[in-house]
């Protein structure tokens, strides 16, 4: 296994200037955009990349344009991690080691349609960066609901309502279930703390297997907010407590930030358009999911 500590660190000063993903079509703010944009500054040229359907692939890959500076290829949606496999393998058999892959995919194409074939890829050990950049719905489609959907949202599936007040499910507890598979190395991060991102990222790179990062991006489009605070909202849920910022790696969980104070959940709530018609009893819910998970995380994972 390689040793962690010994990986030269990348930050904005020695970070190259080279721009693997540009003049691609996203929305101003597009939180994916700038996750994909600051893992590819550190992956480098020699990057394989594999994306299903979804923004990052729809605003990547528009005929005669190409976005991807790097080698890049569409997935079926369900498949993105099997194809990644497929790259990686095909790699290793023509020799070829100074390259990684890594696949970028929405919350829907990896918590929900893509989970089967990445479950299967972290079992194999597959030499995969799988990157899951989580705008908290399906996007691309027009804004639906997906698995880690966060409580409350009003979204083109769980409209809000007389009947029901947006979605009624909590975020699916996609880090622990990826841990669960007792893989090398997964973290979460969020586009608000893009250092924090780059490390994780920079990270897993120097590792050979299977590793995965979950990070938090955000979609002006799909969340109602102003195109010029993406970066703001997305460092307002982690302070919020909402977000939490983590590694699994050797078996071990870490929580990167413990705050002993959480900014208030309501303004970070209040700043968005898919929260706007949520109730106080509605939002405490979310509060006492926030601190329910916090108080179990703090006694296991400190
Ligand atoms: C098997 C299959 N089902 C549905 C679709 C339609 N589809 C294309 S993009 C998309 C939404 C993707 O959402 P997500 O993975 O969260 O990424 P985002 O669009 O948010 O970037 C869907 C449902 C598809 N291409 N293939
Ligand atoms: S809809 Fe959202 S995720 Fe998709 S390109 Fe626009 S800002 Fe990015």
């Amino acid at each position: 296994m390689t040793n962690l500590v010994d990986i030269p660190k990348v930050n904005a000063k020695n970070m190259t200037e080279k721009e693997f993903f540009y003049g691609h079509k996203a929305c101003a703010g597009c939180g994916g955009s700038i996750a994909v944009r600051l893992a590819l500054k550190v992956l480098g040229e020699r990057t394989y990349t594999a994306l299903p359907a979804g923004c990052m692939s729809a605003v990547g890959f528009i005929y005669p344009q190409m976005a991807f500076n790097t080698n890049a290829i569409i997935t079926t949606f369900p498949g993105s991690a099997s194809m990644a496999s497929g790259i990686a393998v095909g790699a290793k058999a023509l020799g070829q080691k100074d390259v990684k892959t890594v696949v970028f995919a929405g919350d829907g194409g990896t918590a929900d349609i893509g989970f089967q074939a990445l479950s299967g890829m972290i079992d194999r050990n597959d030499d995969v960066l799988y990157i899951c950049y989580d705008n908290e719905a399906y996007m691309n489609t027009g804004i639906q609901k997906s698995g880690l959907t966060p409580y409350g949202t009003k979204t083109t599936t769980t409209p809000a309502g007389d009947n029901i007040p947006g979605t009624i499910t909590h975020k699916k507890n996609l880090f622990e279930i990826i841990a669960a598979h007792d893989i090398a190395y997964a973290a979460t991060a969020s586009i608000g703390y893009p250092q924090d991102f780059l490390n994780k990222v920079n990270k897993a790179k120097h590792i050979k297997g299977a590793t995965f990062i979950h990070v938090y991006a955000s979609c002006p489009t799909g969340w109602g907010t102003p195109t010029e605070t993406s970066v703001e909202i997305a460092k307002d849920a982690v302070d919020c407590g909402l977000i939490f910022l983590a590694e699994f790696e050797d078996g071990e969980y870490k929580l990167n930030r413990n705050p002993k104070q959480f900014a208030p959940v309501q303004d970070y709530l209040k700043k968005q358009g898919r929260f706007k018609h949520m109730s106080d009893a509605d939002m405490q819910c979310v509060i006492d999911n926030r601190d329910k998970k916090w108080s179990r995380m703090r006694k296991h994972w400190l």
